[in-house]
């Protein structure tokens, strides 16, 4: 190999954890996890956490995931005692504040699955930002009503 393409490889190398630091710092993502999904259901939705550290907003404005052939950012309404999920185009996450991605609210909608989910899996799903800056979760398959306890104490 030639030491010109060895020296672009170094840079990109470097340039690539350089990246993942500075979106690390920017924003913080936690208490991620993907509901179990029973065996005919297709659909499911992934939950999180996600801080912006930064003094600007960062706006999410799209996530993909390779078990799903579509994926959406949704919120969930309730009208009339009636709860229904609308698509949302983006979702801002203000500046040195948080949003959480939870069920009945924000959540990103995983549709069309290749392959079944099921408790103790994990799922990569990749974040991508306006600040030109993606990430990529790994997320732990959960029951509900696991979580809900958890929360509920
Ligand atoms: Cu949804």
């Amino acid at each position: 190999m030639s030491k010109f393409i060895t020296n672009i490889l170094t840079l990109c190398f470097l340039n690539s954890i350089w990246l993942s630091s500075a979106i690390a710092a920017d924003l913080n993502i936690t208490e991620g996890w993907v509901r179990a999904m029973p065996p005919n259901m297709t659909r499911t939705a992934a939950y999180m956490h996600i801080e912006n550290t930064t003094e600007k907003d960062i706006t999410l404005l799209s996530a993909k995931c390779d078990n799903f052939n579509k994926v959406e950012i949704h919120k969930t309404v309730i009208a009339n005692d009636f709860a229904r999920m609308l698509p949302v185009e983006k979702l801002v996450i203000p500046a040195q504040g948080i949003i959480e991605l939870k069920p009945k609210s924000f959540h990103i909608m995983l549709l069309e699955r290749q392959a079944h989910l099921k408790e103790g899996d994990t799922v990569d799903i990749t974040l991508a930002f306006d600040n030109d800056t993606s990430q990529t979760l790994t997320l732990p398959v959960k029951r509900s009503d696991q979580k809900m306890m958890h929360h509920n104490h």
